[in-house]
């Protein structure tokens, strides 16, 4: 067997240098794809060479599959790494990639497809004993079955897409006046959103904690888990804020909710890297929610606990490669925090794309950033507005913490608008220090109700 020679990276910003990254630790040489506008973009300049897909809107660019296949053949790319966003989820191409004789660092089409669908996933993961929270069993189709639904579940329920989420498109209904209101309002949104109308509900659990589990898979059907991650703090279903451990696990908790993890990617028949999403509820019941079919924005903070090059290890099973990593030899130590610094006002989240004036990163013990960000470069409007992520390590939580602080002081970011000033505030708020926070934490800190979508 043979690591690739040449991968395309099909994505941009941090996470295309951070695969560029990856491809250099392991001999690997490297092909950028660029729009127009990213010509002088950092992952443009690190790969080995680079190729221009087309104008800056992402649609023709960074999602346009001809040019980008086109781009794999010119360049003799024997595998593409879709990061996440863009391609990573689309089975389609997926599927033109296996048909084009180029393997896809990612999991079969199959895959990608039953974790595209919500609704099917939870009803597959209930049949094998993996435990959902109470809902309708797969899609609700009409208003009819989902008031039935919530009479046995007990109000209040939520309306989710099932081919969302992210949490796009979710609804709460606290009794049956407001059910019938949501359901057509959700149906509506779901479509226009994702192109597919089809809802589930689940019975609502107020202050939710959202943990999820980092999971390899290799094609000999070996799989791994590292570990929990906590990523309670979210505005608007974005995550900010990421940590490794939970400040909730014992070790009992992260080898029951590591099982299940390990359970629902044997299920799904699952390779590569991916993550399996739990809701935690308040009495500390795990509930499957969702699973995530690529590499995820905060694999670092499972990373800088368990020591795993996770990246690395996805190319290295995309290429057919064993596990040499075993569960048993697995070990988490220390605390890990993300905070993700986005191109937006502070207060409001509005995006602030721009020139970046003056930019100096943080360093020091325990301190890792990514980002694709220089001195001078430009952010544009185009895509997300995440500009780098701070990652700490520490011996526990409160040096974690700490250099967390020292940290976001050291960052300077001139000429935009950053969400560094929302981060002082989280790593200040008395309940963040203690650990006890939930899906409320950013309504409150910024002081508003914000609206469920
Ligand atoms: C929930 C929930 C309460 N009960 N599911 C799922 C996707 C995520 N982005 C939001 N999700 C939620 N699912 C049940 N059954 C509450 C939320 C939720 C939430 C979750 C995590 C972080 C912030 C949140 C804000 C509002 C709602």
């Amino acid at each position: 067997m043979k690591l690739f020679k040449k991968v395309l990276v099909a994505n941009r910003g941090e996470i295309a240098v951070r695969i560029i990254r990856a491809c250099r630790e392991l001999g690997i040489k490297t092909v950028a794809i660029y729009s127009v506008i990213d010509k002088d973009s950092l992952h443009t300049k690190l790969a080995d060479e680079s190729v221009c897909v087309g104008p800056a809107s992402s649609a023709q660019s960074y999602n346009n599959i001809p040019s980008i296949l086109t781009s794999a053949e010119i360049t003799d790319s024997e595998a593409i790494h879709p990061g996440y966003g863009f391609l990573a989820e689309n089975p389609h191409f997926a599927e033109v990639c296996l048909t084009s004789g180029i393997t896809f660092i990612g999991p079969t089409p199959d895959s990608i497809r039953l974790g595209g669908d919500k609704a099917k996933a939870r009803q597959i993961m209930k049949r094998r004993g993996v435990p959902i929270v109470p809902g309708s069993d797969g899609p609700v189709i009409s208003e009819e079955i989902a008031l039935k639904t919530a009479r046995r579940i007990g109000f209040p329920v939520i309306l989710k897409a099932s081919a969302g989420g992210g949490g796009r498109g979710m609804r709460i209904a606290k009794d049956e006046d407001e059910l019938n209101n949501l359901f057509f309002m959700a149906q509506r949104e779901a479509l226009a959103a994702f192109g597919n109308g089809e809802l589930y509900t689940e019975k609502y659990i107020p202050e939710m904690r959202h943990i999820e589990v980092q999971i390899i898979a290799d094609t000999k059907g070996n799989i791994i888990h590292l570990g929990e991650r906590d990523c309670s703090i979210q505005r608007r279903h974005q995550k900010l804020v990421e940590e490794s451990p939970s400040p909730i696990a014992t070790e009992k908790f992260r080898k029951k909710i590591g099982e299940y993890a390990v359970k629902v990617a044997r299920v799904l028949k699952y390779r590569n890297a991916g993550t399996v999403e739990f809701i935690v509820s308040p009495d500390g019941s795990i509930y499957f929610m969702e699973m995530n079919t690529r590499l995820q924005v905060e694999h670092p903070v499972t990373e800088y606990v368990s020591g795993v090059d996770i990246v690395k290890e996805q190319i290295k099973v995309a290429a057919g490669f064993p596990l040499e990593l075993k569960q048993t030899k697995i070990e988490l130590s220390g605390h890990s925090i993300e905070c993700r610094i986005n191109a937006e006002d502070p207060e409001r989240f509005i995006p602030s794309p721009g020139r970046i004036t003056f930019l100096s990163l943080p360093g020091g013990p325990g301190v890792r950033v990514d980002t694709a960000a220089y001195n001078g470069c430009v952010i544009p409007s185009y895509y997300d507005s995440l500009i780098a992520k701070l990652i700490v390590h520490g011996r526990d939580r409160n040096e974690a913490i700490a250099r967390l602080r020292r940290a976001l002081d050291e960052f300077i970011i001139e000429g935009i608008k950053t969400t560094i000033p929302f981060h002082k505030k989280v790593i200040n708020d008395p309940d963040f220090i203690k650990g006890e926070y939930n899906t409320g934490l950013t309504e409150r800190l910024n002081g508003s109700i914000e609206p469920l979508s």
